[in-house]
């Protein structure tokens, strides 16, 4: 299964065979007081560093989230993603709930960005499918059913079914359609991860779709979050996620590492081009 997302002259196929998607989840003021003072203040450069660094660390899609408290999605998503499309050329991934902040900032786009997102609850349902079909965008589906987000994985399976089937109606193929199995942190419950690898599972083996992650969700509120973060990806990817709203500066050596593991990278091609283009300055 293949999800193609499109810049100005790129494409990036998120794809159930290939290598895992990394999509760069910097732009996003939650816990950033620097970039939330900077987007209320109309000032671009900080995302535009933030922009280039993910690039230049090995994202293959960037997340933009403007989510802050007391603000509108609709006020700052348009104006930032214009200046993306303008400045850089590498596909978005447009995080935000506000079915107007979507249908602003989408004919902005300049090829195909993915939207993050619809979820299981009529109310979601019938505000972003509509604008996804009318762009023909691929959107990512959050296992959250009416009653709100389950501990029990067959509920986030029906969930994420019923968000394929709605979509279908509408004529959205399957393939355009992203399941987010749900992240949530193991600092407030030891088994959140095991719920989501769980779903990973039956998600992949039902419907043999693609599936996203907030990966750095899973260690919220414990110390060491690198180590946590890299073996909830290995385990997940294992377990048949396709993409990430991750750190690229943090880890996508672990994700290439874990394509290499998993027979998705002849020669270690992929892993050693990144490492010699990555590698720190051995001092003897
Ligand atoms: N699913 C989907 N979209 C999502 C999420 C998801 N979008 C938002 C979020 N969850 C994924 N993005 C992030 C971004 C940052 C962090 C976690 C998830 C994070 N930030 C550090 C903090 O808040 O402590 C700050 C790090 C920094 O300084 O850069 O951990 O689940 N579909």
């Amino acid at each position: 299964m293949k999800t193609t997302l499109k810049s100005k002259t790129k494409k990036v196929e998120i794809s159930t065979e290939g290598p895992f998607t990394i999509i760069g989840e910097k732009i996003n003021p939650t816990g950033r007081k620097k970039l939330a003072a900077a987007l209320q203040e109309g000032n671009l450069d900080y995302v535009r560093d933030l922009a280039k660094k993910q690039i230049e660390a090995g994202a293959d899609v960037l997340d933009v989230n403007v989510g802050m408290a007391g603000t509108d999605d609709v006020d700052y998503l348009p104006g930032i993603v214009k200046m993306l499309v303008e400045e850089f050329d590498i596909p978005l991934c447009l995080d935000s709930p506000n079915p107007k902040a979507l249908a602003a900032a989408l004919p902005l786009v300049q090829g195909r960005a993915l939207v993050n997102s619809v979820n299981g609850e009529e109310k979601s349902l019938e505000a972003v499918l509509p604008i996804v079909k009318e762009f023909g965008v691929p959107v990512i589906g959050l296992a959250i059913g009416d009653g709100g987000i389950s501990n029990d994985p067959q509920k986030r399976l029906a969930a994420a079914g019923k968000i394929i089937e709605r979509a279908g109606k509408l004529g959205i193929p399957i393939e355009d359609i992203i399941i987010d199995p749900l992240v949530m942190t193991v600092g407030a419950d030891s088994n959140a991860g095991l719920v989501t690898l769980t779903t990973i599972e039956l998600v992949c083996k039902e419907f043999g779709v693609n599936i996203n992650l907030g990966a750095s969700n899973v260690s919220f509120g414990l110390p060491e979050r690198d180590v946590i973060n890299q073996a909830f990806l290995a385990l997940a990817i294992g377990a048949g996620a396709t993409c990430a709203i991750t750190d690229p500066m943090k880890y996508s050596l672990t994700i290439k590492a874990t394509d290499l593991l998993r027979g998705r990278d002849s020669y270690g091609a992929k892993y050693l081009k990144f490492y010699r283009a990555h590698a720190p300055e051995k001092t003897a």
